[in-house]
């Protein structure tokens, strides 16, 4: 069926066709193109909220309690993207988080997407935001992304979405953590979760402090504080009041011009790596050519080096 056709099944809120898109987005190549091509004119009005934070933080638990929260709030269902670095062998991992999060997610108006590095060409940098914009195309408001902890996968979460929310737990240090990954920095909004083990006030204490102490806010900006909110998303609470916290944020990306300059950053950044990606590829076939196996002899034989060798290899390829 053409890409169109699924397209419009998909907004009628046929599940499987939105599937379809989804896989199509992430193999990338002309149909992937496509997918672009058709949802990015309609795209753009959902909110994008990220979640990171250390593997067994209770990302997923709260990912499906505030998709749940989300989904009484809004008319439109609730797209969720898990990214998982899992190989083939761990992948047991997302179907695990999967049953999870489906424990708590009304079917219905909920859709769930687990996307792994492996199988995405281009990489899930390129993927995830096709995946956002499908959401976002075909109805789905607000679209939940997922992740590791910055640095651990290719995906830059605070780049991606409109609101970062970064998850800690009492007891390890992770309040430490999160700062020396550069989590404090990025994230619009704090979680403190398995907030009823012990330590718990005190994690949000060493975050007020890492707060206060990395504050340096421009007189001239808006800024914004992000507040620290303590949940246990095993049993729900505090899920309502980080579900209103994110609204807030929304409100205010939106009232001072925020979004817009987020938004115009992240289509940049997309564009870029789209040239990266498309430069690489035709600089990649031109090596296996005769002009390009050429050079490369020439570098293994040390009369040129590899960026020589690279550069004339481009030069050839612009001019053609
Ligand atoms: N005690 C407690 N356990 C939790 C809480 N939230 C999540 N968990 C558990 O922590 C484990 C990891 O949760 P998960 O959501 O998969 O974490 P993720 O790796 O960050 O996605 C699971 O066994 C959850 O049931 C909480 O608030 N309190
Ligand atoms: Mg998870």
């Amino acid at each position: 069926m053409p890409v169109p056709d699924v397209f419009e099944l998909a907004r009628n809120g046929e599940r499987r066709a939105l599937g379809r898109l989804l896989t199509l987005v992430e193999r990338g190549g002309v149909n992937g193109d496509k997918v672009a091509e058709i949802s990015h004119p309609i795209a753009g009005s959902s909110h994008v909220v990220g979640l990171t934070g250390a593997p067994g933080a209770g990302k997923s638990t709260i990912t499906g309690r505030l998709a749940a929260a989300a989904g009484l709030a809004s008319e439109s269902g609730v797209g969720v993207v898990a990214i998982d670095p899992s190989s083939p062998i761990t992948g047991g991992a997302i179907l695990g988080d999967r049953i999870r999060m489906d424990e708590v997610i009304d079917r219905e108006g909920t859709f769930v997407r687990s996307m792994a590095t492996r199988g995405s060409s281009g990489g899930l940098a390129l993927a995830v935001p096709g995946a956002i914009r499908v959401l976002d195309a075909v109805g789905y408001d607000p679209v939940i992304i997922e992740t590791v902890g910055v640095g651990q996968v290719e995906v830059d979460i605070a780049g991606t979405a409109d609101t970062t929310i970064v998850v800690v737990t009492p007891g390890w240090g992770d309040a430490v953590q999160a700062n020396k990954a550069g989590l404090l920095e990025v994230a619009d909004i704090f979680v403190v979760n398995k907030a009823e083990r012990p330590g718990a006030s005190d994690a949000r204490r060493d975050l007020e402090l890492m707060l206060d102490l990395g504050a340096h806010p421009d007189p001239n900006k808006p800024t914004w504080r992000a507040p620290i909110l303590m949940t246990t998303a095993t049993d729900g609470s505090g899920i309502d009041e980080l579900w209103d916290q994110v609204v807030a944020h929304r409100s205010w990306l939106t009232e001072t011009g925020e979004l817009l300059g987020r938004r115009q950053n992240r289509d940049r950044f997309e564009m870029l790596g789209r040239v990266d990606e498309l430069l690489g590829g035709l600089g990649r076939k031109r090596a296996e050519s005769e002009q390009g196996l050429a050079l490369l002899a020439d570098v293994q034989s040390r009369k040129l080096s590899p960026t020589a060798a690279a550069a004339e290899l481009l030069a050839d390829l612009l001019e053609s």
